[in-house]
């Protein structure tokens, strides 16, 4: 069994909580002395960064939640002068409701570590070629495992994503052995590499698949159809990106690395901390970062955590697989979607908000269509009028989400209407 860093990966429970109080003490101090958001809400609350001495303290913190950060865009939650900060990344998918994360180099340096301890745990190690299909760019996706694929010291291909028979040309002549991207793209991936004939040449052995949910059943078809073992990774741009748990051997789900993430479950309604193995919202709070140390982020991801023996030897905690979200947030293909956004742009462009949003997933592929009700002053037999208003919002949309869904105008009232709240999404999608 190998690990990148099996001192930490491997700590008794008690070394991990007392390295988490001694972090946390520091990172309290810290959020405190230069995030105002922390200042505030904690004064409110009647806590000083003194009351915080260990991990049991977490709970006095206040919660934060998205829509803080989005109102304090873009420097509000910056930690450190913008001279130390080397990079920043960001959500996916919005325009106006982007959250923008900063990092310092010693941020990144923590970042890739936890990409590099996934990869370990997928075997790799300097031998190996990893691709890496994730976007790069604002998203995290390519950028974390292409700095976790360095420490590692393996030949890294930073493909990004899109051009799919160039990424098969370069699978084939470069002999890649671990594929880094969404599970729906290593979906599409293996079937463009049966019908491309070249299947016996790929040297693939494990993939790095998260982003996005998926099932047991994509695991085993992706696994059957490339030959290889798929391994999950999570993480959200807020609290680093991709690497915040990772997936090792056992596949039962994903290790926390803990000693820079924090994990608490709570309920989403009241926001009480639940105990260990029950099922509620997933919170982190950071305790190594420096530009952007989120304490108690509530991610809105549903999720159980563990700390059942695991074969693998790692102690970190474990969180399932998440089981959906506590928002009305949608992942599609890998970007954030929300409906509020589809309702902005229907509203700017003067249509009423009767629409609905059909999710589904054909091939392991997401499909996206807007059914948008005209009115009946719009209302037109003209085929050529139709498909130019059709066009017209597919643009406004594509701008505003940063993905394109099929949009179609539909004659009036032919959208169902709800007696109690409007039927706004339908996700089709089993996953
Ligand atoms: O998706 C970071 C990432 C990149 C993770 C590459 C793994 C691999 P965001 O775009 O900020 O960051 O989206 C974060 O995506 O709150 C979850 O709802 C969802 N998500 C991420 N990984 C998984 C996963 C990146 N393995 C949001 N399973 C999170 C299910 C996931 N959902």
């Amino acid at each position: 069994m190998s690990y990148y860093q099996a001192e930490i990966e491997r700590a008794s429970y008690e070394t991990m909580r007392e390295l988490q109080g001694e972090r946390l003490v520091k990172t309290v101090k810290h959020a405190y002395d230069n995030i105002a958001y922390y200042r505030e809400k904690m004064k409110e609350k009647g806590v000083e960064p003194g009351d915080i001495r260990s991990v049991d303290d977490l709970r006095k913190l206040p919660l934060l939640s998205k829509e803080y950060l989005r109102d304090a865009y873009p420097y509000g939650f910056l930690a450190r002068p913008l001279s130390e900060c080397v990079r920043i990344q960001s959500t996916s998918g919005t325009t106006g409701k982007r959250v923008v994360a900063f990092y310092t180099q010693h941020d990144i340096d923590l970042w890739d570590e936890c990409c590099a301890r996934a990869i370990v745990a997928a075997g790799g190690t300097n031998e190996d070629v990893v691709h890496v299909s994730y976007g790069y760019g604002l998203f995290t996706g390519g950028p974390g495992l292409n700095g976790g694929s360095h420490k590692v010291g393996s030949l890294t291909l930073p493909m990004s994503s899109g051009n799919t028979e160039r990424q098969i040309q370069f699978m084939v002549d470069l002999e890649s052995t671990i594929l880094c991207c969404t599970p729906s793209y290593a979906a599409f991936l293996a079937e463009s590499i049966q019908s491309m004939g070249v299947r016996d040449q790929i040297k693939l052995k494990a993939g790095i698949f998260g982003a996005e949910a998926w099932s047991e059943e994509m695991r085993r078809d992706i696994e059957k159809n490339l030959g290889i073992r798929a391994y999950d990774i999570y993480g959200l741009t807020e609290i680093s990106g991709p690497g915040v748990s990772f997936e090792c051997a056992e596949q039962t789900g994903m290790h926390v690395n803990e000693d820079h993430f924090i994990p608490e479950i709570i309920d989403p309604d009241t926001g009480e901390v639940l105990p260990l193995g029950e099922k509620g919202e997933l919170v982190f709070s950071c305790i190594t970062k420096e530009a952007f140390p989120l304490l108690r982020y509530r991610t809105r991801d549903i999720c159980v955590l563990t700390r059942e023996k695991c074969s693998c030897g790692r102690t970190l905690v474990k969180m399932f697989k998440p089981m959906g979200r506590s928002d009305d947030m949608l992942i599609i293909r890998g970007v954030n979607v929300f409906p509020s956004q589809i309702e902005t742009v229907l509203m700017n462009a003067g249509y009423p908000a009767n629409y609905q949003i059909i999710v589904d997933r054909v091939n392991y592929t997401d499909t996206f269509e807007v059914q948008v009700e005209m009115t009946p002053e719009m209302f037109s037999d003209e085929v050529k009028e139709l498909s130019e208003r059709e066009n017209e919002l597919l643009t406004s949309m594509r701008a505003m989400l940063g993905i394109s869904p099929k949009v179609t105008l539909v004659n009036p009232r032919s959208i169902a209407r709800s007696e109690g709240k409007a039927v706004r999404v339908i996700d089709k999608r089993k996953i």
